[in-house]
């Protein structure tokens, strides 16, 4: 028998064991080894029942994604299924860590489940692009009701065990995996209970549901196309019979598994996980233990920062130097909590917890006991540098000082304490209570366990930590300031705001920059942009014009009801403006630009190709580890749609010479700014991808 599954025998019960590290994926030999060990099962005599569960820390976590694409190997899985289904035994599931997709449909086919209390289960597989492809489309409904089913199998959630007990996925939870299991199947034996098959169940829905659900959810499942193949799948369990909807599933699975939009979200979910791994840091580097941190600025970043540690229950000290500035930034983080708790989505209980770990002070004197400083106060490198002097003398020993600087040398930063070591850059995004990414900027001298503990306290407080090298904007902002500009160039050159937004909205971006720079406000980038006009190369083509002159009539944006749009009170719908149009306009004839007429291809060209060449400078100076690292990046920190699997694998599935022939064409029309990447023109040059500069 394969070695991957293990058979044994309990008295009248056979045990079959998948020990499939690290998660008991159903690759090929998983798939021949539960095949014979129920045929083995089937035929002994002297078995009654058999119980199935995983071994090591979880039960079955789905197909093995690695071999989507491969050439068929093994036993298929539908084959499998059929026959645990059709056994004449009763086969029970035992359920511990995670039954997923088809892990979950592998345990659907059982004739019951047993699950200990702290295990879960779900069907993932639209996070990957795909639907579940052995059946759950169609017995899952069967189980939870099509409403039910609807809402589990478009996102994708994992259900915890004891609420999986109550909507009926699993029937019985117990506290001891083995025993517990044994004794149900044996229970189950004695009672003469059926051979529940879950085909079997009717699957009910009411008129013009599917219908609702698909309106209800076009605008999130936007630019995905699995979310809308689980609805079809679901539809056909309601009103197909169950040999038909099956085959109706396994169409559309072959739809789905082909697909660009699965490409790409399977290189997220592998993307997701490869960013936690750095070279020269193994992972096995010491971590310091984060018990304690100190907040350095109460504004909005630091208090949305400081949310992240209170959320999971680490104390912070709010360190100000004025106790009003420590008054308001408590009034806000406390004003955050209660609009949660007004959702519902936080009791009250919970809110209270978690203000009470704040503690507040004026004197840098207090922060002795923090493991982790973070300093969030005004982008100032003189500042910066006088509180890192301040951090330096209060800190205890070994306690890391982070930075969460957007654009300053972490290396000049740190050059003001006397432990150079300890000091890197932790640049949050806002609203940094809610935004998953978290760059970790690594100084040059940052020791290998600074470097671990900032990536492992982001990921404790649920943010995906990404490690980028010291440089001016680091990798997100950098690259921003590349896809924010151009806009401003395809205003000037025949674009109009609401041409450039619709395009980036319809490729998948929640919004397009200039709807963006009305949320974020205009003003701050007019200051910066006043500030540099002195240093500014005369040679620079300045893309500021249009927005200068907008931000001159007082337009910042939404909180002054007009920017490059006009809002209405209290709606967030942005208006075209003819008075910013007439602005646009006027400056293309200042500057001698004959407008253009754009169409959508080449406005998400001239706006998003940006990101791929500075994305491809960013590679080659090292301040990205991979090319994935950049798209795990952009799709966290700034929107960029997952089903494109982020602007790298983006360039890479339209073909990097093809980018590239329109970057030369991009430079020759519009200058400098467009030099290819020298990383760019080797790649291609080779015949290689991003891709393969990772597998590399
Ligand atoms: C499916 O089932 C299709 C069917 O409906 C139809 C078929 C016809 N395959 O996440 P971790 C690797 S689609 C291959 O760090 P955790 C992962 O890459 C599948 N490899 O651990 C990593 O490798 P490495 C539906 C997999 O404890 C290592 O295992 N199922 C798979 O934080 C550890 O993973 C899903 O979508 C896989 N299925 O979380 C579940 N899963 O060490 C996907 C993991 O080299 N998996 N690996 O980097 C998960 O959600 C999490 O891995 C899990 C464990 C919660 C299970």
């Amino acid at each position: 028998m394969s070695d991957a599954v293990d058979f044994t025998k309990r008295g009248a019960i056979g045990v079959i064991t998948v020990n499939s590290p690290p998660v008991n994926a159903l690759s090929a030999a998983v798939r021949d080894g539960l095949g014979e060990a129920f045929e083995k099962g089937q035929a002994d005599p002297e078995i009654k029942a058999m119980v199935l569960l995983g071994g090591g820390r979880t039960f079955i976590a789905g197909a093995d994604i690695r071999e989507f694409g491969q050439p068929p190997k093994g036993r298929p899985f539908h084959d499998v299924l059929k026959g645990m289904e059709a056994s004449s035994k009763i086969i029970v599931a035992a359920i511990h860590g995670t039954a997923l997709g088809g892990g979950l449909e592998t345990a659907l086919c059982c004739h019951y489940r047993f699950a200990v209390p702290n295990s879960m289960v779900g069907l993932p597989e639209v996070k990957l692009g795909l639907l579940p492809g052995a059946g759950g489309t169609q017995r899952l409904p069967r189980l939870v009701g099509v409403p039910k089913a609807l809402d589990l199998i478009t996102s994708g959630d994992f259900v915890p065990a004891p609420q999986a007990l109550e909507l009926g996925i699993v029937d019985e939870v117990g506290d001891d995996l083995l025993e517990g299991a044994v004794a149900f199947a044996e229970k189950l034996v004695a009672d003469g209970a059926p051979l529940r098959k879950v085909r079997d169940l009717p699957c009910d829905a009411e008129d013009g549901v599917f219908e609702a659900y698909r309106k209800a959810n076009a605008r999130k499942f936007r630019g995905f196309l699995a979310p809308w193949k689980c609805i079809d799948c679901i539809e056909a369990a309601a009103t197909l019979p169950f040999d038909d909807g099956m085959a109706r599933e396994r169409e559309l699975f072959g739809d789905c598994v082909v697909s660009p939009e699965s490409a790409a979200q399977r290189h997220v979910f592998f993307a997701e996980r490869e960013v936690a791994k750095i070279p020269d840091v193994p992972k096995d580097t010491a971590q310091k233990e984060i018990k304690q941190v100190a907040m350095i600025g109460a504004g909005t970043m630091g208090g949305g920062i400081a949310m992240n540690f209170a959320n999971a229950g680490i104390p912070v000290l709010m360190v100000e130097v004025a106790q009003e500035n420590l008054d308001r930034g408590m009034a806000i983080i406390e004003r955050n909590y209660q609009n949660t708790v007004n959702k519902g989505r936080l009791s009250q209980d919970k809110m209270d917890q978690r203000m009470a770990l704040f503690s507040t002070t004026t004197d840098f004197a207090d922060i002795g006991d923090a493991d982790l400083v973070i300093e969030a106060v005004f982008e100032k490198m003189e500042l910066k540098k006088e509180i890192f002097a301040k951090l330096d003398a209060h800190a205890k020993p070994g306690a890391v000082l982070a930075s969460n600087t957007s654009t300053l040398s972490i290396d000049e930063i740190a050059s003001a304490t006397k432990r150079p070591e300890s000091v890197i850059g932790m640049h949050f995004f806002s609203p940094a209570n809610v935004m998953r990414l978290l760059e970790v900027v690594r100084g040059g001298k940052s020791s290998p366990e600074t470097i671990a503990t900032a990536m492992g306290i982001g990921r404790k407080v649920g943010k995906i930590s990404v490690l980028v090298g010291n440089c001016f904007g680091f990798v997100g902002n950098r690259m921003l300031h590349g896809y924010t500009g151009e806009g401003t160039f395809l205003l000037e050159s025949g674009a109009l705001p609401q041409q450039v937004d619709g395009a980036i909205y319809n490729f998948g971006l929640a919004m397009g920059p200039f709807a963006m720079g009305d949320m974020a406000g205009l003003d701050v980038g007019w200051l910066v942009r006043k500030a540099r006009a002195a240093d500014r190369p005369s040679n620079e083509e300045y893309g500021g014009t249009i927005p200068d002159r907008i931000c001159e009539l007082g337009r910042f944006g939404q909180k002054t009801t007009g920017g490059y749009y006009d809002y209405k009170e209290g709606d967030r719908t942005p208006i075209p403006n003819g008075e910013v149009q007439a602005i646009i306009e006027q400056v293309s004839k200042e500057k001698n630009i004959a407008r253009t007429d754009y169409d959508d291809e080449e406005i998400i060209k001239r706006a998003l190709y940006p990101l791929v060449n500075i994305g491809a400078q960013i590679l080659d100076e090292g301040m990205a580890m991979r090319p994935s690292d950049i798209d795990i990046i952009y799709i966290n920190g700034y929107g960029f749609p997952a089903h494109k699997g982020g602007p790298m694998h983006w360039a890479d599935a339209i073909g990097l010479d093809k980018v590239l022939a329109d970057i030369k064409r991009f430079h020759a029309e519009n200058g400098e700014r467009w030099r290819p990447a020298p990383l760019l023109e080797k790649l291609v040059a080779e015949g290689k991808s991003f891709a393969d500069l990772q597998a590399g």
